[in-house]
C-alpha cells in the first residue's frame, strides 16, 4: 500500500507482533504517523483486547533513537554508511575470519523477537546453513528450551508442546508462569484475564504455585508458595500419588513406557518430597486427586519451572502428569495445534535420530541441544583461548548483556571479539559492542504473519498482516537484509542482486520439496509452473503463500477450492480467521522412532536420581526470583516514556521478616550479592514475596556508555543478571537458571532514597 500524501485517516487492521498473544489491532493513519491505535474488535481471537505495549507501537516507530541507518564503529566513533558498504564490511570481517580460523569462529546470537516476524521464521535457517558453524546460540535456552527437549523426546518434534485448551478446561493448575503480566507463553491466547475469569464462571479452578503472590496468583482460587527450583519435587510427589492411588487413566495403545514411570516416580511419596518444596503432603495428595477426577484438568508450568536447576525434569513432569491422567490431547486438557502454514508437528515421519548431543560445547563439553549450545557457554568460548575459539559474533534481535546470565563477563567477552555485527533497532547495550551495525524496520514497516505461534495457539488462527507504512527511501526489509548477510558468508557468489537470487532459491526448494512428496495434491504439477503462479508475490510473502496453499487448510493451487491463499486470507478475513478449537491429533503427530508417544526417555528417567540425591541438600539461603511486568518487553521497550511511568519498577521485592532480618526499609539501597555478581538496587518490602525469597526484574541496567536509548538512560535500573551464574544450568538441557539463586543482601544505605 503506497503512504498518502492526503489528509485522509487509513485504517489498518494487523495482529500486535510483540509478545505471543497476537492480539489484533485497529491502527489509524494520517500520512506517515499514527493518530490512534486500538484493540479490533472484530478479530476473531482477542476481541478487542489491548494491553498497554499494544497501544505504543506508534512510539517504536516514531521513536527518534530507533537506528534508521547502517553504520560502521571507528573507535569510540560511529558512521554512516550506504547498505553496499556495510555488507562489504561485514563480508571482509568475517570472511577473514572464516579464512583463518574456520566457521565455528563465527557464532550466531538470535534474540526474542526473531520468532515474532516472518524474516526471522522464514530466512534464518538459510544464513545459518550458510553461515555452517556450530555456535549458534539464542534466547531458547534461557527460556523454553527444555520444553522443545521433552517435545522432541516424548513426541518427535520439539515444537510439538501441548497447549493448554484454556477455554474448555475445568481446571488450572499453574506452575511458574504469570499469564496476567506475560500475557502467556506457550499458550498463544489473547486476554488471558477474560479466558481465566471464564473458566472460574463456569465453575471451574485457577491454580497457581509460586513463589509469588502474582496478579494471577491473586485472581486464583488458591495459591501456595513454593521454594523456588523445587516445583520437581512437588510434580514427582503428585505423579508418585496417582500411581499409589490408582488414579491413573489411560490408554496405552499410543504409549510407551507407562511402567517405567511408575517405577521411577515410587520412592517420591508426597511425605518425602514435602519438606523440600514446602507443600504440606496432604495438600500435594489433594491435587493429585483433583487433577485425576475433575473430567478436563490442565497442568501448566512455564518460565518459572523452566529457568530452573530442574527445568527439563518440570517439562516432563507436567506433561506425564497430564498423559497419564488421560488430560493429553483430549478437550479441556492439553492439546496439539493444528496450523494453517509451517507446522512443525512431525506428522507421522519417524525420526532416526534425536537432535541432542550429537557435538558438544569446546570448553565445558555441554551436549548440543537441537542444534544450538546453550547461551551460557557463549562467553567462556570466546574468553578460552585455542583452537575451536570464538573470534566473531553475529547477533539478531538479541540483547545478551541484558538478558543472558552473569551480565558482566558477557560484556568483557563480548568487548574480546575480534569482529561483530547486529541487526536491531537499537543502539543498546550489546549492539554497542558491533562493528557493523545493520538497522531492522518497524513492526508498522512489515507485513506480519505469526508463524510461530499458531504453532502454539489455544484455538487454530490464521491472521496476516499487510505493512501499515511503506519503508523509508534506501531502508532495506528485514529479510532482505539477512539474505545479504547469507549471501555474505558464502562461498559461492550469488550475482548482482543477492536477495532475488537466495529468495527465487529458498522458494523452489520449498516447491520442489512439496512435488516430491508422493502423497502430495502437487505431486503431479510441474514446480516451474507453480514458482510462476507464485509471481505477484516475493520474499516472506510468497513462501507464506505457499506454506498456507499447501498446508492443512491450503487450496494447493486448485482454483475451484474453497481453501486458503495467502490472497484469500488478505481479502476476505481482514480481521483474522478462526479455524476453530483445537482436536485431537494423536498419533498423526507423533513421530517419535517408535511412533508413540515415549512416556519415559532413559535421558529423563536418569536425572530422577539427581532428585533423590539433591533430597538431601537442605542449604537455607535466601533466593532470587525473576518477574516480569506489563509494561515492559524483555529489555527493550525501555526507551518509551509512556511505559516507564509509574516510578521505579527495578527493584528488590523482599518479605517483611527477610527486610527485619537484613535491617531493610521500604527504598533503602540494598546490596545484593551472589557467587556471579553484585548489585545494588532499591528495596520494596511487601509479603506478596515469600519468605526467604527475593525477586528482581531483568532487561534493567541502561547505564552503560555509548548506548543510544535517551528515555531507558534516565531510569537505567540495574541488570539482574550479574547475578545469575553461567555456571548454574538445568543439566540436562543446560538451560541457564534465573529462578532459585542462592543469594545475600545487606543494607548500603540506611538513608530513604
Ligand atoms: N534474569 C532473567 N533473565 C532473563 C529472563 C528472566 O525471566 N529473568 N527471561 C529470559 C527470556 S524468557 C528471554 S526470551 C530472553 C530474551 O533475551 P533477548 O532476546 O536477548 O533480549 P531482548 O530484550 O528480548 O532483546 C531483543 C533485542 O531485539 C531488538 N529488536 C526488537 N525488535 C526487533 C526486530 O524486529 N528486529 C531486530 N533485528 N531486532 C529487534 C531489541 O532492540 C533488542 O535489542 O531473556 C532471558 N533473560
Ligand atoms: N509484559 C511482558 N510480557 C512478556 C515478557 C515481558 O518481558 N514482559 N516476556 C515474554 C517472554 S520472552 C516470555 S518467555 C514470557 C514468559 O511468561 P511467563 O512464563 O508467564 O513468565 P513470568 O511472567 O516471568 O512468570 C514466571 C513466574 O514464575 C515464578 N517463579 C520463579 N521461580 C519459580 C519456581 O521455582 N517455581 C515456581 N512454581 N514459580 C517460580 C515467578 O515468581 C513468576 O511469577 O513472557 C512474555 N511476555
Ligand atoms: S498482549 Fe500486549 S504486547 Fe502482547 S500481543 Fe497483545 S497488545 Fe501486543
Ligand atoms: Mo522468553
Amino acid at each position: 500500500m503506497k503512504t498518502e500524501e492526503t489528509d485522509k485517516i487509513n485504517v489498518h487492521y494487523r495482529t500486535c507482533p510483540l509478545c505471543e498473544a497476537t492480539c489484533g489491532l485497529e491502527i489509524h493513519t494520517k500520512r506517515n504517523e499514527v493518530v490512534d491505535i486500538k484493540g479490533d474488535k472484530q478479530d476473531p481471537f482477542s476481541r478487542g483486547y489491548l494491553c498497554p505495549k499494544g497501544y505504543r507501537l506508534d512510539k517504536l516507530y516514531a521513536d527518534p533513537d530507533r537506528m534508521r541507518k547502517p553504520m560502521i564503529r571507528v573507535g569510540e566513533k560511529w558512521r554512516e554508511v550506504s547498505w553496499g558498504e556495510a555488507f562489504e564490511e561485514v563480508k571482509r570481517g568475517l570472511g577473514s575470519i572464516i579464512g583463518q580460523h574456520g566457521r565455528d569462529a563465527v557464532a550466531t546470537y538470535l534474540g526474542n523477537p526473531n520468532v515474532h516476524h516472518l524474516a526471522g521464521m522464514i530466512y534464518m535457517p538459510m544464513f545459518l546453513r550458510a553461515l555452517g558453524s556450530k555456535n549458534r546460540y539464542s534466547a531458547s535456552t534461557m527460556d523454553q528450551i527444555p520444553k522443545q527437549l521433552t517435545a522432541e523426546l516424548m513426541f518427535g518434534s520439539d515444537f510439538s508442546i501441548p497447549i493448554p485448551d484454556i477455554d474448555r478446561t475445568d481446571y488450572f493448575f499453574v506452575l511458574g508462569a504469570n499469564p496476567l503480566v506475560s500475557n502467556g507463553s506457550l499458550m498463544t491466547a489473547p486476554n488471558m484475564r477474560k479466558r481465566l475469569k471464564e473458566l472460574q464462571k463456569r465453575g471451574g479452578k485457577l491454580v497457581v504455585i509460586d513463589p509469588v503472590k502474582t496478579v494471577t496468583a491473586k485472581l486464583a482460587d488458591e495459591h501456595h508458595f513454593i521454594i523456588p527450583g523445587t516445583d520437581a519435587y512437588l510434580l514427582i510427589g503428585i505423579l508418585q500419588t496417582l500411581f499409589a492411588e490408582k488414579l491413573v487413566n489411560v490408554s496405552e495403545e499410543h504409549i510407551n513406557g507407562l511402567e517405567d514411570v511408575r517405577k521411577a516416580v515410587e520412592p517420591f511419596e508426597p511425605e518425602v518430597v514435602a519438606a523440600k518444596c514446602g507443600i504440606e503432603a496432604r495438600t500435594i495428595r489433594r491435587f493429585a486427586r483433583e487433577i485425576a477426577k475433575v473430567k478436563r484438568a490442565i497442568v501448566y508450568g512455564r518460565m518459572g519451572t523452566s529457568t530452573q536447576v530442574y527445568g527439563t525434569l518440570n517439562s516432563w513432569l507436567i506433561d506425564v502428569i497430564n498423559t497419564v491422567t488421560g488430560n493429553l490431547d483430549s478437550e479441556g486438557g492439553v492439546m496439539f495445534t493444528n496450523p494453517a502454514a509451517a507446522s512443525k508437528h512431525g506428522g507421522g515421519k519417524r525420526k532416526k535420530e534425536i537432535r541432542f548431543g550429537r557435538f558438544h560445547s569446546r570448553v565445558r563439553k555441554r551436549p548440543e541441544v537441537l542444534g544450538e549450545l546453550p547461551i551460557s557457554c557463549l562467553a567462556e568460548e570466546i574468553q578460552t583461548k585455542g583452537d575451536g575459539q570464538i573470534k566473531a559474533l553475529v547477533t539478531i534481535a538479541g540483547n545478551p548483556v541484558l538478558s543472558a546470565p552473569n551480565g558482566e563477563k558477557m560484556i568483557e567477552a563480548i568487548g574480546q571479539l575480534d569482529f561483530m555485527v547486529s541487526v536491531d533497532c537499537y543502539l543498546n547495550e550489546t549492539t554497542r559492542h558491533a562493528n557493523v551495525l545493520l538497522p531492522a524496520p518497524s513492526a508498522l514497516e512489515r507485513s506480519h504473519y505469526d508463524l510461530s505461534f499458531y504453532q502454539l495457539s489455544v484455538r487454530n488462527i490464521a491472521h496476516f498482516s499487510k505493512t501499515v507504512f511503506e519503508l523509508p527511501e534506501g531502508q532495506l526489509d528485514e529479510w532482505e537484509v539477512l539474505l545479504h548477510l547469507t549471501a555474505a558468508v558464502m562461498d559461492q557468489e550469488v550475482g548482482d542482486d543477492p536477495v532475488s537470487y537466495l529468495d527465487d532459491f529458498a522458494c523452489k526448494q520449498l516447491i520442489n520439496k512439496e512435488c516430491s512428496k508422493v502423497d502430495s495434491p502437487l505431486a503431479e504439477k510441474d514446480p516451474k509452473e507453480l514458482f510462476n503462479q507464485l509471481s505477484q508475490r516475493r520474499g516472506p510473502e510468497r513462501i507464506l503463500d505457499f506454506l498456507l496453499r499447501t498446508g492443512e487448510y491450503g487450496d494447493f493451487f486448485d482454483e475451484q477450492s474453497e481453501g486458503l491463499s495467502l490472497s484469500k486470507l488478505e481479502e476476505e478475513h481482514p480481521h483474522g480467521l478462526d479455524l476453530g478449537p483445537l482436536k485431537p491429533r494423536i498419533p498423526q503427530i507423533l513421530s517419535t522412532p517408535s511412533g508413540k508417544i515415549e512416556l519415559a526417555p532413559k535421558l529423563l528417567v536418569a536425572d530422577v536420581e539427581r532428585l533423590k540425591t539433591d533430597l538431601a541438600l537442605n542449604e537455607k539461603q535466601l533466593l532470587l526470583v525473576s518477574r516480569r511486568h506489563l509494561q515492559s518487553n524483555n529489555s527493550w521497550m525501555h526507551n518509551i516514556k509512556e511505559l516507564t511511568k509509574g516510578g521505579n519498577r527495578c527493584t528488590l521485592q523482599i518479605h517483611p521478616a527477610d527486610a527485619a532480618r537484613y535491617h531493610l526499609s521500604n527504598g533503602h539501597l540494598a546490596e545484593v550479592k551472589s557467587v556471579a555478581g553484585m548489585i545494588e538496587v532499591a528495596v520494596d518490602i511487601t509479603d506478596d514475596v515469600m519468605e526467604g525469597v527475593v525477586s528482581l526484574p531483568h532487561g534493567w541496567g541502561h547505564h552503560l556508555t555509548g548506548i543510544q536509548l535517551s528515555n531507558g538512560q534516565k531510569q537505567a535500573g540495574v541488570n539482574s543478571n550479574r547475578l545469575s551464574d553461567e555456571r548454574l544450568v538445568d543439566p540436562v538441557s543446560g538451560n541457564a537458571v534465573f529462578n532459585g539463586i542462592p543469594v545475600s543482601v545487606s543494607c548500603l544505605s540506611p538513608y530513604v532514597i
